[in-house]
């Protein structure tokens, strides 16, 4: 949940479908890590009722179990030589279209892990480009989060030195808070939203390791100004490195696969000392 929008933290509508199987999986959490946990959720039915102290306490808490378990996603991948990229932006900046095209060019092994709040019409257009591909239905969720994508690499089971595309959530906000255990996070930025963004969401454009302008085909039929759009990226974000891409005729599409093979490379520095997550403390596969 986040108190930063009020998104309740009911999960009893959150959904993980297995496009291959058909497989539905209720994403209602069924086993807390710590026994604590019981309380937060306790607590949250009433939310409403709690002062702001109380708000952010219960926020802390839960941000600081995401956090474990993505750390516990982390080492998994680490231990597997996975890539895992989170891809976000606000709806319709390009996500999946994006995804489509860079599938198309990527000549390793790949896994997708979708999220939306309802449907699985992204999901269903990854599976059409041959790449296994769950989707995460978040129901009244906004983000997703760290256990939601261990359920997927579960079920996904991306082979060694696979790239696993996690596309987030399409949020500016609540994404940005949620760390899900990934190696880099990629914000697509569309030229149709303004040049404003980045200081009017800053988290978000702050955490980037990658900001990819995007639809910059279309261009040629608005008044966007990139350099005003790239000042105020780096005003929030000064060295975040900027690609022009479009998914549409190809542009900048090299230069992002390039990208991507020199995160693998310099993961895979990491990766060699990465250890397996001891099962102790968070328990094994749920
Ligand atoms: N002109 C142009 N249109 C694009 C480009 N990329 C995506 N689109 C269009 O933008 C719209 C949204 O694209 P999606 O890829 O579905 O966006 P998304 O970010 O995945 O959307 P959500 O998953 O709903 O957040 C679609 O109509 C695409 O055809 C592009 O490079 N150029
Ligand atoms: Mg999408």
């Amino acid at each position: 949940m986040c108190t930063t929008c009020g998104c309740s933290g009911d999960r009893s509508d959150a959904v993980l479908t297995v496009l291959a199987s058909g497989e539905r999986v209720s994403l209602m959490p069924v086993l807390d890590p710590k026994p604590r946990l019981v309380n937060v959720h306790a607590h949250h039915a009433h939310a409403h009722d709690q002062g702001p102290a109380e708000l952010i306490e219960l926020e802390r808490r839960v941000l600081a179990t995401n956090d474990r378990l993505a750390e516990r996603n982390r080492a998994w991948l680490a231990g597997r030589e996975v890539l895992a990229l989170n891809l976000m932006s606000s709806p319709g900046s390009g996500k999946t279209t994006l995804l489509e095209r860079t599938l198309a060019a990527w000549d390793g092994p790949c896994g997708v892990l979708e999220g939306d709040q309802e449907t699985t019409r992204d999901a269903d257009r990854i599976r059409a480009t041959g790449t296994p591909v769950v989707q995460v239905n978040t129901g009244k969720g906004c983000h997703l989060e760290a256990d939601m994508v261990w359920q997927g690499l579960q079920r996904l089971q991306p082979p060694s030195g696979a790239v696993l595309f996690v596309e987030n959530v399409g949020n500016l906000v609540c994404p940005a808070l949620f760390d899900l255990g990934e190696e880099a996070r990629v914000v697509l930025f569309s030229v149709t939203e303004g040049e404003d963004k980045p200081e009017k969401y800053p988290h978000m454009f702050r955490g980037a390791d990658l900001v990819l302008l995007t639809k910059v085909d279309l261009l040629p039929h608005l008044d966007f100004d990139v350099d005003a759009s790239l000042r105020a990226l780096h005003t929030v974000n000064p060295r975040v490195p900027v690609l022009q891409i479009s998914a549409r005729t190809g542009e900048g599409m090299e230069a992002w696969v390039t990208w991507i093979r020199a995160q693998r490379a310099q993961a895979s520095h990491g990766w060699s000392a990465a250890q397996e997550p001891s099962r102790r403390p968070l328990g094994g596969p749920r």
